[in-house]
């Protein structure tokens, strides 16, 4: 099949789409192409897959094992495979908690060469992920193929780690032969035209950092330093926390669930310098004003820590913009960042973009929780790391109680449960302690709450938490 004809069936499928779409990156863009619509033809799949799979033949010699890249490429990879008898193996996609814990089905042995079947790319995050997990398992890859070239950074970002991108068609050649084909009029051009010039270069997110590309035993767990993370943070409070973390050497933050305004703004004061985040329920306080936020915001800024109000958003987008920027509270203006639970699926961010688009806010998703019998685990913790990366601009960071091998460097995560003397209260809540958390299981942040407020001496408190938080990072460095 030659491209004019492949435009042209793809069109006929409704597999190009001319309007208002947003992309994996976040990116509006006027063109978006659907090529998981080519699995109700088979036959246009199996020429697709046909394309990709002669143009590596004449560029390069054919690796002999294919992985398609979840889940749009998988009958690709899986025609060509059938077509060619070439074996395939397969990436999960998301991280099995059970049985084998396998990365990677199928035989393979390290140091085999695979070929990375994609449908399109962008900026080649999603091919890295895929890169990262194969090499994680020791498979080796050097070529990578799509049916599209968005022309966004791609191919020089998979140049940068080894990889050869192999293309049937770039976004141009498409461009070109949709309008010769007389489908895109001049204005719908002109728009296409210029999103692709504001958009040449897409940043590979930090969620897809990978080791390079050549044949590597699975590595072992590598910490950077927050100076190192905040470089790779892809939401500015993030980055922000980081750098706070690493100049006051402190990953302490402080649950003030105090009920009086002016005990809060005491003690924000006291324990101001040893922290880096001082977290509210401003719903418990009962005599709150906005001056309590006023002052609030002056003794952040002057002992350089940040606000989180920990509101735990879960409704539809459209209620918890009101929530977040209206009401008594009006969040949004003063709060760094703030909570969100998953329940209400992914569109609940689009609730806080416009205001996080001025403010720069960062949303933590509560990925586990540390609540006896809490439902936040399994495919629901799995499926809150996917919301993290799909809107990694907006999400800085999960609550959770340990660091998975999906959650990647660019996010911050914050631990709640923590004492030093006690295993739990009466109602539910669950308590480790700084080392364990830090050290062991991995995160960043350890929020401590009656461990610091109800201790008669809150101020030496806070610098003991805050001593063993920090030395558990220091410690994992090495
Ligand atoms: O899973 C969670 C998530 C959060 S944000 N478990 C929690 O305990 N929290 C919050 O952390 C909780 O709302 C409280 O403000 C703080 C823990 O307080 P502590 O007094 O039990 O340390």
């Amino acid at each position: 099949m030659d491209l004019n004809t492949l435009v042209s069936r793809l069109h006929e499928i409704n597999a190009v789409k001319l309007g208002q779409f947003k992309l994996k990156s976040g990116i509006m863009s006027p063109i978006y192409i659907d090529l998981r619509v080519t699995v109700s033809s088979p036959v246009l799949l199996s020429q697709i897959a046909e394309m990709m799979y002669q143009k590596v033949s004449q560029d390069s010699s054919m690796p002999p094992i294919v992985c398609g890249v979840p889940y749009t490429a998988l009958p690709i990879a899986t025609a060509m495979s059938i077509a060619h008898d070439t074996p395939m193996v397969m990436r999960r996609k998301e991280a099995k908690n059970y049985g084998t814990a396998q990365l990677i089905e199928g035989r393979y042995k390290a140091g085999d060469n695979v070929l990375v079947v994609e449908d399109l790319v962008t900026s080649g995050a999603s091919v890295l992920e895929t890169v990262r997990d194969l090499n994680a398992s020791g498979l080796v890859v050097t070529d990578v193929v799509v049916l599209l070239d968005r022309q966004q950074g791609a191919r020089q970002e998979l140049a940068k780690h080894g990889l050869k991108l192999h293309s049937v068609i770039t976004m141009e050649e498409l461009i070109d032969t949709l309008t010769k084909q007389g489908k895109l009029d001049e204005p719908t051009l002109a728009l296409v035209n210029s999103f692709l010039e504001a958009n040449r270069a897409v940043t590979v997110p930090a969620a897809s950092q990978m080791p390079a590309a050549a044949p590597a035993p699975k590595p072992a767990k590598k910490y950077l330093t927050y100076e190192e993370r905040a470089k790779l943070a892809t939401n500015p409070t993030a980055s922000k926390l980081f750098n706070i973390m690493a100049t006051k050497k402190t990953n302490l933050a402080v649950a003030v669930d105090l009920t009086r305004k002016q005990e809060v703004l005491n003690l924000a004061d006291s324990i101001g310098s040893e922290i880096c985040v001082l977290k509210t329920h401003v719903d418990i306080i009962d005599d709150y004003d906005q001056d309590f936020v006023h002052q609030l915001e002056q003794i952040a800024s002057k002992h350089n820590f940040l606000i989180f109000e920990d509101r735990k958003f879960a409704d539809i987008g459209n209620t918890v913009k009101y929530q977040f920027e209206s009401g008594v509270y009006h969040i949004s203006k003063w709060a760094h960042m703030v909570t969100i639970h998953g329940v209400a699926g992914p569109a609940i961010i689009d609730g806080f973009r416009d205001s996080i688009k001025q403010t720069g806010a960062g949303l933590l998703l509560l990925a586990q929780m540390s609540s006896k019998g809490s439902l936040c685990v399994g495919e629901y913790t799995n499926q809150m790391i996917e919301m993290g990366k799909q809107n990694s601009d907006a999400v800085m960071g999960f609550i959770c109680q340990e660091r998975l091998e999906s959650m990647s460097d660019n996010f911050v995560l914050m631990t709640p449960g923590i004492q030093f003397n006690s295993k739990g209260d009466s109602m539910g809540q669950q308590y480790n302690t700084p080392d364990y958390v830090v050290k062991e299981k991995g995160t960043d942040v350890i929020i401590v709450g009656r461990g610091i407020y109800q201790n008669s001496e809150p101020k030496s408190e806070a610098i003991k938490y805050k001593q063993a938080a920090w030395a558990a990072y220091e410690s994992r460095l090495n």
